[in-house]
């Protein structure tokens, strides 16, 4: 493929500025983020620090809720869901009954007197990590360049022209909350401030460096700049937030140490080899070729068959931007957060979406980008281990459909959607995942298995014997519809997951045999799946299923992703059963939920379905389109912003897990519910490839994919058929590769192997 295509899938580009927030271009390093407008008379860099919140340390359980379980559970088996949904309401919410927000920060201004821009062109180049705006102004090309440097910690802002000592412009500051103060002295610009009624104090630094040229402070705390041949700003940012218990840092000694860095060429290099070292590692191509001079808000008007791998590559880049080593994982919205009021929040909902964050982390070779996901999760334990006591007298941790800064894990909003106990037990499978993949066992010794176990130990107190010998859960929901009940399939379906993968992990670490054994009895157990009178997988104990519900959450279809109960060769009647639910459920729905179907239609094994999703996706969103939708209306912003709408995250990085899951499979294609096969134990390597590719994905080249088992792999393939696959192993477990309908075996030894002509 030559470069200039290759450049346009790995580009954003416009002809105009941002007309408003959902088309301007991010970056972030994790735990600064920012929006950058590209306006040349008045740019615009919207900034967010991750630990800005509303809200204080504080414990969100409610003493004493225990004592109405029993009776909720009662009245919900005795069919009495509406004053169970009462009580639970009075009795067993969480205290508060909200979590927090997270929060703007500020925005940093860059006034020039232009007379007339022309050639104007904004750009985010995602192989480097750097967003751009050029355009020309009386004879002089005007260049400024922006990104987020992860080892520095700092935004950094660079303008040049062609023609020396001719950048004049006047950079301010303004904070998002109420009583911010700004001032400005020598050549740097302070905003300081907090988050009225919390605990979060904040400031901003903004430090100028000049080549030629002056800089004057002004009383209104804004610098002047006269005559400059280049100006490099660097932005800090930073609260007082240690951890969700501490709020005693302080922000002006980090604010100040940040902007103790020297503005030189090796802040840049810095920056883009570290973030290459991460997005370098995996390439795509569709076979054809993307256009080369179409901006892409054109482009996404009439996307072309090679869109997908823009998108692709931008769900990776935003991972990165959003979630590194030390910060916060990527909330609601990743990092880019430009409201006091965000929509739900702009938190962490763990019902699906902050779990669809992390999809494309193992599969799509960002592995270290779930750190701060494994990080907040041991926060979120110590915090979940109370909530269990409070409101289940149970051992161990729980985390409902939410946490927040703050690490709440009770039942927060109301008790028809917010008493789901399932939230920590599917993270926890992120955990084991993470071990899958990457084969690491210190990290399943002391970071994965005690909060597996935990997570665990929680459903062995709570589970509950219903009248016919089963195990069901409850009270929870299906995820967020029919209110609240006993036993929705979902539940029944990640705690078997649980509680499989703590029997292979404890078998892996040799410990806690008398648990495993107990698990190994309760898992059996627990209610099994059922198919209903319309041939589709039960979401409820009951068979109503109602075959017109187009309800955007597809819950009970867990168990065929990102769970891997349902799979085509182990258990085919619920494979079908599943299919059924999904077309029941249909195609057309918001953002994070069409991100789901995708990866499902790729499970399933249909391609050309998956692919169709993909484009329903893909669907522009007028920038004027924030109303929330509850149903439909997904797609995407001119800057490629999910859209539910409002924006959220999760649906990119939904499409990006999607498109590798249509690439490469690696969970066992013969397991099912009470299964533990060597795959699943993290023992062997099973490598489906090319699983969903779709028919008009004739000709393509994938590299550096990663697998279960430890297996880095990468295909091509040409005329519909592989015609390469190079597959890596890390850790020298065996494998089995299928392609279509034929399999071989991989023996095992660290190494590669290339397959040529082997699979055809
Ligand atoms: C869940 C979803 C909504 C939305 C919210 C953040 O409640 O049902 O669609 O994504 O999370």
């Amino acid at each position: 493929m030559q470069a200039a295509a290759g450049d346009a899938n790995s580009r954003l580009w416009y002809r105009q500025p941002a007309a408003e927030w959902n088309e301007a271009l991010p970056i972030g390093n994790g735990r600064m983020g920012a929006m950058v407008f590209g306006d040349p008379a008045k740019e615009r860099v919207q900034f967010n620090e991750s630990t800005v919140w509303s809200g204080a340390p504080r414990e969100y359980q409610r003493a004493g809720a225990v004592q109405s379980l029993p009776e909720i559970r009662r009245l919900l088996l005795a069919g009495k869901q509406k004053e169970a949904e009462a009580l639970a309401m009075e009795k067993f919410m969480g205290d508060p009954i909200r979590q927090k927000a997270y929060q703007a920060f500020g925005d940093l201004w860059i006034e020039q007197a232009v007379t007339k821009a022309e050639g104007y062109r904004r750009d985010l180049d995602l192989e480097t990590a750097i967003a751009k705006v050029q355009f020309r102004d009386q004879g002089v090309t005007f260049k400024r360049e922006y990104f987020a440097s992860y080892p520095a910690g700092v935004i950094v802002m660079r303008l040049r022209a062609s023609r020396p000592e001719s950048i004049s412009v006047r950079l301010s500051m303004t904070g998002a909350h109420e009583g911010s103060a700004v001032r400005a002295e020598g050549s740097t610009m302070t905003l300081i401030g907090g988050v009225k009624g919390g605990a979060i104090r904040f400031e901003a630094g903004a430090r100028v460096w000049l080549e030629k040229g002056s800089v004057k402070a002004g009383a209104d705390g804004s610098l002047r700049i006269e005559k400059a041949t280049a100006v490099t700003i660097i932005l800090a940012g930073a609260t007082n937030f240690v951890n969700y218990r501490d709020v005693s840092a302080d922000p002006h000694e980090r604010v100040a140490k940040a902007l103790r860095i020297t503005p030189n060429d090796d802040l840049q290099r810095a920056h883009t080899s570290d973030h290459q070292q991460l997005f370098n590692r995996v390439s795509l191509d569709l076979g054809t070729a993307p256009p080369a001079d179409i901006p892409t808000d054109e482009r996404l008007k009439k996307p072309d068959a090679s869109f997908p791998v823009l998108l692709f590559q931008y769900g990776r880049y935003l991972l990165i931007a959003s979630s590194r080593t030390g910060g916060q994982p990527a909330n609601l919205q990743g990092i880019w957060n430009h409201r006091n009021d965000p929509p739900w929040d702009s938190k962490y909902t763990v019902n699906i979406n902050t779990e669809m964050n992390y999809w494309p982390a193992e599969t799509a070779n960002l592995s270290e980008c779930a750190n701060p996901l494994f990080a907040a999760m041991a926060e979120v334990a110590e915090s979940g281990r109370k909530t269990a006591k409070e409101h289940y007298g149970a051992r161990g941790w729980v985390l409902h459909h939410n946490f927040d800064i703050w690490r709440g894990t009770a039942p927060i909003n109301h008790s028809n959607h917010g008493i789901w106990p399932t939230g920590g037990a599917w993270l926890a499978r992120h955990f084991w995942e993470h071990y899958l993949f990457t084969g690491d066992r210190d990290f399943l010794r002391k970071t994965a298995y005690p909060l597996m176990r935990d997570a665990a130990l929680f459903f062995v107190d709570t589970l509950v014997e219903r009248g016919d010998g089963t195990l069901i859960s409850g009270p929870s929901n299906s995820p967020e519809q029919g209110g609240l009940v006993m036993g929705p399939a979902m539940d029944h379906e990640i705690i078997r997951s649980l509680f499989g993968n703590v029997i292979a992990a404890s078998e892996t670490l040799n410990v806690d045999t008398e648990l495993r054994r107990k698990l190994q009895g309760m898992r059996e157990k627990i209610a099994p799946h059922r198919i209903g009178k319309h041939g589709q997988l039960q979401e409820w104990l009951e068979d109503v299923d109602d075959p017109n519900n187009k309800h955007r959450h597809v819950s009970h279809l867990w168990a065929l992703h990102p769970g891997d109960e349902i799979t085509p060769q182990g258990t085919p009647d619920l494979f079908a059963a599943a299919r059924k639910s999904l077309e029941f459920r249909g195609d057309g729905a918001t953002g994070w939920s069409m991100g789901w179907k995708v990866n499902l239609w790729a499970r399933l094994l249909d391609g050309d379905h998956a692919l169709s999703l993909l484009w329903n996706l893909i669907t522009p969103v007028g920038s004027s389109q924030y109303k929330s939708s509850m149903t439909s209306g997904g797609g995407l912003y001119m800057n490629l912003f999910d859209a539910h709408p409002p924006f959220q995250i999760d649906g990119n990085f939904g499409a990006t897990a999607g498109i590798a899951e249509m690439l490469l499979q690696s969970h066992d294609p013969t397991a099912g519910p009470l299964t533990n096969t060597p795959v699943q134990r993290g023992d062997a390597g099973y490598l489906h490839l090319l699983p969903a590719k779709p028919l008009t994905w004739e000709n393509g080249e994938v590299k550096g994919l990663r697998a279960r088992g430890g297996f880095a792999v990468d295909l091509a393939w040409s005329n519909g058929k592989l015609t390469r696959a190079e597959i890596r192993s890390l850790n020298g477990r065996p494998a089995k590769v299928r392609y279509g309908a034929k399999e071989i075996q991989l023996s095992a030894r660290r190494g590669v192997t290339v397959l040529n002509g082997d699979l055809q």
